[in-house]
This record gives structure tokens, sequence and C-alpha cells, in this order.
């Protein structure tokens, strides 16, 4: 893959967004300089063993900033970081802000297949990481990984420091003057969700990410009393951003870092440090609305539970009130860009039905026939495009990938479904891009397709999201084997998780099937695959299944 590291906004547009106070020149770096001058007391950040002011966290990111540069880090570099829900995250990330070098937001599922694309895509010089989180040994992957990606010289681990490591802890040093990075240039790379191969990386500036921050922070009515339990992996763009924990510091406000998102977990958090205002993915919203009715914790401090990432059904919707004595706030984002919010004091309709409207007024929605890319009447179903002043307008180096991605003028297709009410309020009803969405985790079809394809006895693979009461989808992958050959859906699961992948890449389901059913030009029809799968009509006699 190949293509310009980030693709500008035109200058009309971005002249626009200055003139209109979006992109206010400021940097991640400097935003916090300011939070330990306005808040220096106030507590910033509660980790597991770790309760950091501002005035702290600020200290912390200045001394982490001096070691990375001390070791060679240079704006500009890319900086793979994979750590879980610990305090460390925070100081961190801004660190690297300060340098100018680039995280890139890997998440604590990722495995070695990820990790080395992403560290290729980005060509890191470096990978952060932590000694070891659910059981698995993440300093060693990264180890793999530098043994694999010649670009990769350091491997900074958080915890127990191993052979041919840097102990974060040690890495700090005096404070030093840096200069302050260019507010329009990429302050981090995020992740795609990717509908083709493996996810993309998406380039996004200090400008156009903090007018996202600034905007959500108000838009939740986050003030310095505000305490936000990050439940959800924090390096994703929703517990990152919308609002978040840089929305919540943004407002002089606490963050929390959950090291799970159980009910228990987060309850016993949300008792101790009070807190308002947590984002979930449905399952888990729905999972805490079964607990809160035994639970004897006390979740009184707990003002709004937000759900996003995926479809938050009409029933889930309207139990969250009742049962957790809270507003719901609906959040319909992706991390190219736009994020939808139902606003705190829409009528109740909205709030239940939908998933909010854009941050901005200066968000581009457009929902067109997917084939034709003309405008549906208002009120239709269609394809959502949209543009923006922060929505990218190009992946990191995927020149290709770019002209499908983007409309000429500069719209990026979001494959969702969606109908738009007269209130400017978003309904999605689905999808037209080859995605799984299995409880807010994605996973891109054709990324799965291939991993099964490299098994020796698999001549074609289609995967499909089919319902799941839980996670609203999961995976189920249907498999032609080569003649002759009779590959068991364990042997291919097992095949697939073995090639170092998330575990949540790995399909729920395999089933091994004669042939595919086939649209009238002849392609894979997976529409007809997953109204098989969701009727079960899957003849027994030519599919086995795990
Ligand atoms: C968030 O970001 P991504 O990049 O992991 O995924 C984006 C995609 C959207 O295009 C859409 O297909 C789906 O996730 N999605 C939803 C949804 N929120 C996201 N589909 C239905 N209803 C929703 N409420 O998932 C993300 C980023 C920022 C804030 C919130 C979520």
């Amino acid at each position: 893959m190949s293509g310009p590291d980030h693709t500008p906004w035109p200058p009309a547009f971005a002249a626009r967004y200055r003139a209109a106070g979006h992109w206010r020149g400021q940097t991640f770096g400097a935003l916090l300089t300011a939070l330990a001058e306005a808040h220096a007391d106030r507590t910033a950040v509660v980790g597991e063993g770790a309760r950091w002011s501002y005035a702290e966290l600020d200290e912390r990111a200045h001394r982490l900033a001096s070691g990375l540069v001390e070791l060679g880090v240079r704006a500009g570099d890319r900086v793979v970081v994979q750590l879980p829900n610990v305090a460390e995250f925070l100081p961190v990330v801004f660190a690297l802000f300060r340098v100018g070098a680039w995280p890139v937001f890997a998440l604590p599922a990722h495995r070695d297949t990820e990790l080395v694309h992403f560290a290729e895509q980005a060509e890191a010089v470096a990978i952060v990481t932590v000694d070891a989180h659910d059981r698995y040994d993440h300093a060693a992957m990264a180890r793999r990984v530098a043994d694999r990606v010649a670009s990769v010289r350091h491997i900074i681990v958080l915890g127990a420091p191993a052979a041919g490591t840097i102990d974060l802890e040690e890495l700090a040093r005096e404070p030093r003057q840096l200069p302050d990075p260019d507010p329009s240039g990429v302050a981090f790379l995020q992740l795609s969700g990717g509908s083709t191969g493996l996810p993309k990386l998406i380039p996004r500036t200090h400008d156009d990410y903090l007018y996202s921050v600034r905007e959500s922070a108000r838009i939740c009515r986050l003030t310095p009393d505000s305490v936000y339990l990050a439940a959800l992996p924090v390096a994703h763009n929703y517990p990152l951003s919308s609002p978040g924990v840089l929305g919540t510091l943004h407002a002089g406000g606490t963050c929390v870092l959950a090291p799970r998102p159980d009910a228990d977990t987060a309850f016993r958090l949300i008792e101790a440090e009070r807190v308002t205002i947590a984002g979930v993915v449905p399952p888990i919203a729905a999972a805490w609305v079964q607990a809160a009715a035994r639970t004897e914790l006390d979740l009184g401090s707990l003002e709004v539970l937000q759900v996003g990432g995926a479809k938050c059904g009409a029933e889930l919707a309207a139990r969250i009130g009742p049962a957790l004595h809270c507003a719901l706030q609906q959040v319909f984002g992706m991390a190219e860009g736009l994020v939808n919010y139902t606003r705190l004091d829409d009528p109740a309709d909205l709030v239940l039905g939908t998933q909010g409207r854009p941050i901005s007024l200066d968000d581009e929605l457009r929902v067109v026939d997917p084939a034709t890319d003309a405008d549906v009447a208002p009120g239709e179903t269609g394809a959502l495009l949209t543009r923006g002043p922060y929505t990218i307008r190009g992946y990191h180096r995927a020149a290709a990938h770019n002209r499908t991605a983007f409309t000429p003028d500069g719209f990026y297709r979001t494959g969702d479904l969606v109908r738009r009410l007269e209130s400017g309020h978003v309904e999605v009803v689905g999808r037209v891009k080859d995605q799984i969405n299995r409880g807010g985790e994605k996973v891109a079809a054709e990324e799965v397709e291939n991993h099964l394809m490299a098994h020796p006895d698999v001549l074609d693979a289609a995967v499909v999201g089919v319902p799941d009461e839980y996670l609203g989808e999961r995976s189920c992958a249907y498999v032609v084997p080569v003649a002759g050959a009779q590959p068991t859906p364990a042997e291919l699961r097992r095949f697939v998780r073995e090639r170092g992948v998330a575990a949540f890449t790995v399909p729920d389901r395999v089933l091994v099937v004669d042939a595919f059913p086939a649209t009238p030009v002849g392609k894979t029809s997976k529409r007809e695959l997953r109204a098989a799968i969701t009727r079960s009509l899957v003849p027994a006699a030519s599919s086995k299944e795990r």
C-alpha cells in the first residue's frame, strides 16, 4: 500500500473551518499545559494503583517526552501503542503528542498479524506495550513484531522489564522545552474498522480532533465535577474522544480507567469514584441493566450512560433509564471522523429511537442510493456519505483504497445505511459495507476470508454476520473445501487463531459447504448466505458444523 501519509483538507475548507473557530491552532501538548495551569490539584486520572492530579499528569508527560527524545524518537516518527486501560496510557500519549511523534492506537486484543501490519504500514520506530494483560505476554509479542519489522528499534514496556526492552518507568528524564508541533499536522493514527483486508490507518490532526473533543465535552455537558468511566479499551475512538478521556480532561474532570467492562468491576468503580458518565457498547449496557436489578452498590452518581459503537435496539434503549436511574445518550461515530449524539435535552422518542445528530453544523451528511450516489428523497433509507471539519479526506498510505472509500469531492463513504429525520437525527438501519459488527468490535469479512483461504484445504470462503441476541451479530464463515479435502470447522477456527489475530477475528461459527449460492452475475451471494443461516435453512446433508 502506498500513498500520502495524510490527505489535507482543500485550502478553502481549511480556511472555512479556521474562520468558524473550529480549528484553533492548539496542539494536545499545549492543551495539557493549559489544563495543568487551570486545574493543577484536581484529579485527572484514576487507574489501578494510580491517582494523578493534572499537575502530576503534565509532569509525567513532560518527563516521558524528554526520555523519548533522548532515545532518539523524533517529531513525525510513528510509535505503536498497545496499552490496556491503565493510567499510564495518558502520560504516554501526551508525551508522544509533545514530541510530535504519532501514536498508532492498537487495541489490547490485537495479535502478531495485526501489530506487524500496523508497524509495517506506519514504519513504526517503537512499540509501547505492557508486560502481560489477560494472561497474555505482550512484551514477547512486541519482541516478535520487532524481529519482523526492521523499522522498530525500541520496545518500551510497562511492568516487569525483560531482555531487549526498555522499562517505561525508567524512561523519564528531566523535562525539557520541546518545539510545539504543527497543529494542522497529524497527531496520531487511529484504526479503521475496515471492510477490506487488514485495518487501515486513520491520520487525525491536532486541529480536527481537538475540535471534536471540545464539542463532545460541551454536548455531554462535562464540567470539572464530571467523572468519566472508561470501560471500553481506551485507545478506541469512542472512549478516547466521544467525549471519553480526552473530552473529560478538556473539561477539567476526572477519568477513571476500568480494567474490564463487566458490571461488577464497573459498578464498584462507579460507587467508589462517584462516576457521573460512562460509555459502553450495547451488549455491555444490556449486562449492566441486568446486573443493576441485583446490585447493592450505589450507582446514584451516574447521570448519563452512553451507548454506541453498534445499534442500540429500542427495547434495550427503553430499559436503561429505569434500570440505572440515569439518562441514555446514543452515540453513532466512526474513527474516520463524524460523531452523532442524541442531546441530553432531546425528547424521549429521539433518544430512544435514533442514533443522534452530528456534532457540527459544518458536518455535511448525504444519504444516497448506494448504486448511483444520487440523493434519496428526504426520510428515505440510503447510504451515508459525510464530509466535515473532523472527518478525514484519506487514509494513511492507501491511495488506491482512497479512490473508492471517498467520493471525488471528498465525502467519506461510511458504509452505513441510514434514514435522516427532519430534526437532523440519524437512524442507522443497516450496512452496505462487508463488515461484521460484533457488539461494537468491527471485523472485515475479507480479512477473515483471506486467513481461511491461506489454509491448503480451503478453496473458497465467505464470511457473513448472523443475528445474535447478545452481541447483535456474530460472524459465520462458509467454506468450500478443495476437492477431496475434509477440513473440520474446529480445525479451521484453530488455524485462523494460530495465524495470530485478535480473538474477535476468529469466526464464531464455521460451516463447510459444497458450493456457495451465486448472484446472477456469478458472484458469491452473501445476501443468500445470510438469509440461509438466519432461517437455518442450510441443509444438514451438505454442511458440517463445528
Ligand atoms: C465507533 O467507531 P468505529 O470506527 O469502531 O466504527 C464505526 C462504525 C460505523 O460506521 C457504524 O457502522 C458502527 O461502527 N456504529 C454504529 C453505531 N456506532 C458505530 N452502528 C449503529 N449504531 C451506532 N450507535 O464505533 C465509534 C466511534 C466514536 C464514537 C462512537 C462509536
